[in-house]
């Protein structure tokens, strides 16, 4: 799966973080809980699916029924995508069989949980947001960021 590395807190307002997407990696349907989230590509191209869930009253089957893709894009370099639950919720990967990308976050305020959806019946379940590498406590010139 892709890689989070959490670079800054923010003083506890935002967290900053770099997330490195293999060929072929993508994130599951999830969304941000009550947060604004930030993305902007560095290197490769990313692909976003826009999704909202179904109308549950008039879901026929009662297993649930399928999301509804609602957008789809890709963000090059230096492109920068905003998403918040209003907007709906979504899923980011990278469709190169070539290239890796890399991306930055900003999600503010942050969120240590998200919940993520069933493309068949969108079920929704709650899942930690956990990193792979911690740089916000190292030092940055003369200060150290904590
Ligand atoms: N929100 C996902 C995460 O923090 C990445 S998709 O872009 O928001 O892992
Ligand atoms: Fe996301």
């Amino acid at each position: 799966r892709y890689t989070r590395t959490l670079l800054d807190k923010g003083n506890g307002h935002y967290n900053l973080m770099i997330l490195c997407w293999n060929v072929g990696q993508e994130s599951p349907i999830h969304n941000h809980p009550n947060s604004h989230c930030f993305m902007k590509t560095l290197e490769g191209v990313v692909h976003e699916e826009l999704y909202k869930k179904p109308d549950m009253t008039s879901c026929q089957c009662s297993c649930g029924c399928k999301m509804k893709k609602i957008d789809d894009r890709d963000y090059a370099i230096d492109n920068v995508a905003l998403i918040t639950d209003k907007d709906g919720v979504h899923r980011v990967g990278n469709r190169s069989h070539v290239d890796k990308a890399v991306t930055l976050h900003l999600y503010s305020p942050p969120f240590t949980t998200c919940h993520k959806y069933d493309d068949d019946t969108s079920k929704e379940t709650e899942v930690p947001m956990g990193f792979d590498q911690d740089f916000s406590g190292r030092c940055c010139g003369t200060s150290c960021c904590s």
